[in-house]
């Protein structure tokens, strides 16, 4: 045995000592690529090892081969079983990382509600229809001809400064916010022949300082019923029975005499105030009653504006608040918390109604 098949013995024994020592501490798939390409790779030590056969003799170099072999198989083997151990402690973990709990409760989804107004506009709606009323809606951009001029308030009539109008537009055409659903009265029989009986709820919007009865933006539900023989009698009842059926039998109502331009006679129609019980607060600024809308018998000239025959129809329209209905029904004491984006009050409102 020459010097050279000595030095190539004692490295071959080193290599495979190591290699299979740092084998025994590979714990997962990276270590264990790193540890092919170390040892077994095109770059790695045995190849290298292998390659340096070249230089022994032809007499050395087939013992020195066979012994190199030897180690690369039992390296190669080593590798594989230790490689299949490895990966499947590693799949076990990711498993066991990737796993679902199903017993575990479930996380609630946060659902919404309807808007209070939007219920109220929705009963609204079915108890009319058992009365016989359609629902129909109209734009909250108007002219100042459906708003005021076919309503019998012209525009030198003092009246069009009560209703605190926020305005869009008035050069060529006087264009507002409504500040009531009353023109949609105009609309309505300007495109039907009587009998009509309509509902129309939605927005108005009137230039007026904000407290617990008044908003600047709010919400209305107009009545319309025109036909032969309508009466005042006719308005009392609808009103009434809609009280009833909102409020329950136990609610007052009251109709007094009031003023609109487009009715003779005309009504104030309020019921007795259910945040105080009657007794006065600052909801009813200490009336006991809060006025829910006014209302009417449709005047002649509203009637002859739109093409029907005042000597032969007569009707009743009404227009209710309809934030201050919920709030008499509900008691809820400022009308500004509708539009206060407050979800407790939105959620409580949610409750109450269920
Ligand atoms: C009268 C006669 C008819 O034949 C038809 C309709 C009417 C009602 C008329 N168009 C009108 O708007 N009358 S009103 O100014 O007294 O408003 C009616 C109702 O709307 C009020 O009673 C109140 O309930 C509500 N309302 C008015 N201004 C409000 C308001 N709600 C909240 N905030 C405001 N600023």
């Amino acid at each position: 045995m020459t010097n050279a098949t000595t030095t190539f013995d004692t490295t071959l024994a080193d290599l495979r000592d190591r290699a299979l020592a740092a084998l025994a501490v590979a714990d997962d798939p990276e270590a264990m690529a790193a540890w092919e390409r170390a040892y077994l790779g095109a770059k790695g030590e045995l190849t290298g090892l292998l390659r340096g056969l070249g230089a022994l003799s032809a007499a050395e170099r087939p013992g020195a081969g066979r012994a190199a072999n030897a180690v690369k198989q039992e390296l190669t083997a080593a590798f594989a079983a230790r490689n299949e151990a490895v990966a499947s402690v590693s799949l076990e973990a990711q498993l066991a990382a990737d796993a679902i709990d199903v017993t575990l409760p479930g996380r609630a989804p946060i659902l919404g509600a309807e808007h209070p107004v939007t219920r109220m506009v929705a009963e609204l709606g079915e108890i009319f229809a058992l009365m016989g009323f359609q629902t129909v809606y109209g734009p909250e951009v108007e002219t100042g001809h459906y708003n005021f001029d076919l309503l019998n308030i012209p525009s030198d009539h003092p009246a069009r400064d009560v209703w605190d109008t926020m305005i869009v537009q008035s050069e060529r055409e006087e264009i507002v916010l409504r500040t009531h659903t009353s023109p949609m009265q105009a609309r309505t029989m300007e495109q039907t022949e009587p009998p009509v009986r309509v509902i129309v709820p939605g927005r108005a919007y009137r230039y007026e300082a904000q407290d617990a009865s008044h908003e600047w933006m709010f919400h209305q539900l107009e009545g319309l019923a025109v036909d032969e023989r309508i009466t005042l009698a006719d308005l009392k009842g609808v009103l009434t029975e809609l009280a009833r059926q909102l409020f329950g039998p136990q609610r007052k109502v009251r109709f007094r005499c009031d003023f609109f331009p487009f009715v003779e006679p005309g009504v104030d129609f309020a019921v007795d105030c259910a945040i105080c019980g009657g007794g006065g607060c600052r909801v009813c600024k200490q009336t006991g009653w809060l006025e829910m809308g006014g209302a009417g018998m449709v005047h002649p000239r509203v009637l002859r504006g739109v093409g029907y025959d005042p000597d032969r129809y007569t009707g009743f329209a009404f227009g209710l608040g309809i934030e201050r209905m919920i709030m008499m029904k509900y008691g809820v004491d400022d009308v500004r918390a509708f539009a206060g984006n407050d979800l407790r009050f939105l959620r409580r409102m949610a409750r109450l109604a269920a």
